[in-house]
């Protein structure tokens, strides 16, 4: 039973238009009467209204400042206890003396997350709806956030109850077989075990594939620029990212350092790694550089390879190629500068040798769309219904139905093999736990402490 208060100011801390300072715990009401003066008290104003008034301080008794009050009743509140809201002026020092007015009268300094843990505890979202809520605020993209806003509204947890309540049903059958032997007759359980633990293993490994998709969502997917100097790799970072992020000359050897920016592709958030053009070199700056090259490299997703349309693969470019293709890197090969091919025929037949790779000039904006079209056909190349499919987008959900999934293989394998009902119902537990991990039925109080804890104060 949760019996204290907290208060903790939700927005981002600096110079705003206002401030929300929030309250929630059974004294919220009764605290913020300590230092609120406006035309009814906080406790008798109608629950869901909003009033304006003043904080005076009970130490001068003078007005600190003039605010707005949102009074919520438990249990229609973001935590389902009774909340208020009092919207200050913006600014880090009202926000400060307001907070540290109803820490004297009762309320204690909220926890990072702790408003979404108590929306946990009261139970009001499980687990994977709060995670969702920190996915939102941190969405770089509208397809990532439109991801997030479904696992809050329960996408995830209700694949997952579905999933739960055909395996509590299974457990629970194979109970009364064990109590009742004479009831039913044991193969007949076994079979109808091994057949239903086979449909939700295919529903797990759908779930567990869409997380290398889901984490590109939420994680961003990193893709790097590399070549040899001087083939347009800035260029196309600058083009990509529309800003002059990158320094561009005719200089082989320009670029020294690795440069990143996030873009969006149709939505896919991703980090452009714009490289050093890598070639054997006796300056010590640009040889560094290179080292940072291979390195971002063999860090990437997925790799835009850089070449000139006039030279096409030179011994340089085919030893980059090597080097890619060695870290089992998957890419796409560019040939830039085609404006410069004098030859009008000679694209078509470069382009019929060389049907994967895209000819492009940024001097003329001609093959870019392409070039992105194939970076979005990568990152949803595992998805068959981008909008609709229910996705895994977070490390601790995709651990724990890797888990479930395999104590459901047991248990498939048990059937097949006649073991004994007992031993099937204690793997069928086992894989049930791990998905209740995943909500919060059986989750430890410390993974739950850890998880809110990368939350954002005030949320
Ligand atoms: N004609 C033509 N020139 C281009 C094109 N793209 C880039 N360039 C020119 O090629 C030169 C080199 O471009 P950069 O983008 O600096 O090349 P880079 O690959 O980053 O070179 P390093 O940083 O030295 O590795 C510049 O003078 C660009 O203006 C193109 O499509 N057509
Ligand atoms: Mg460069």
């Amino acid at each position: 039973m949760i019996n204290d208060t907290i208060a903790g100011i939700s927005t981002a801390v600096g110079n705003s238009g206002i401030t929300v300072i929030r309250l929630s715990g059974p004294q919220a009401f009764q605290i913020a009467d300590g230092i609120f003066k406006g035309k009814t008290t906080v406790s008798e104003q109608k629950t869901h209204t909003i009033q304006y008034g003043k904080i005076i301080s009970p130490h001068t008794g003078e007005a600190v400042d003039e605010v707005l009050l949102t009074k919520m009743e438990s249990p229609r509140t973001y935590t389902r206890e009774d909340v208020v809201e009092i919207n200050s002026h913006g600014g880090y020092t009202i926000a400060r003396t307001l907070l540290n007015l109803l820490y004297e009268n009762g309320a204690r300094p909220a926890e990072p997350g702790e408003f979404t843990k108590r929306a946990f505890l009261n139970g009001r979202i499980d687990l994977s709806q709060a995670e969702a809520v920190m996915d939102i605020i941190q969405a770089r993209t509208q397809r990532v956030s439109k991801v997030a806003v479904k696992q809050l509204e329960g996408s995830v947890s209700k694949k997952l109850e579905d999933i739960r309540e055909r395996l509590i049903e299974l457990l629970a059958g194979i109970e009364v077989n064990l109590d009742y032997p004479e009831y039913d007759a044991e193969e007949v359980t076994l079979a109808q075990a091994g057949k239903t633990t086979k449909e939700i293993i295919g529903i797990l490994d759908e779930l567990i594939s869409s997380f290398s998709f889901g984490k590109l969502l939420r994680e961003g997917m990193e893709v790097v620029i590399a070549g040899r100097p001087n083939v347009g790799k800035s260029s196309l970072m600058n083009r990509l990212t529309r800003k002059n992020r990158s320094i561009v000359t005719d200089i082989p050897g320009t670029t020294r350092d690795v440069i990143e920016e996030y873009i969006n592709i149709k939505g896919i958030p991703v980090k452009l790694v714009d490289t050093a053009g890598v070639r054997e070199t006796a300056d010590i700056v640009e040889q560094q550089g290179v080292e940072r090259s291979v390195k971002a490299i063999s860090e990437a997703d997925f790799a835009i390879v850089m070449a000139d349309a006039q030279e096409l693969l030179t011994e340089e470019d085919e030893a980059i190629l090597k080097k890619v293709q060695e870290e089992g890197k998957p890419y796409v090969l560019c040939f830039n500068k085609a404006d410069l091919i004098k030859d009008e025929k000679k694209p078509e037949r470069l382009k019929e040798q060389m049907p994967d790779a895209i000819f492009m000039s940024i001097a003329e904006d001609t093959g870019i769309d392409v070039l992105e079209e194939r970076i979005f056909r990568f990152a949803t190349e595992n998805i068959h219904d981008m909008d609709n499919q229910v996705l895994i987008t977070n490390t601790r959900h995709e651990n724990h139905l890797k888990k479930s999934k395999s104590y459901l293989e047991a248990v498939y394998e048990a059937c097949r093999a006649g073991m004994t009902l007992d031993m099937v119902a204690l793997d069928l537990k086992a894989a049930l736990e791990e998905l209740g991990k995943i909500t919060g039925h059986h989750a430890d109080e410390d993974i739950i402490n850890a998880i809110f804890s990368r939350f954002c104060l005030g949320k």
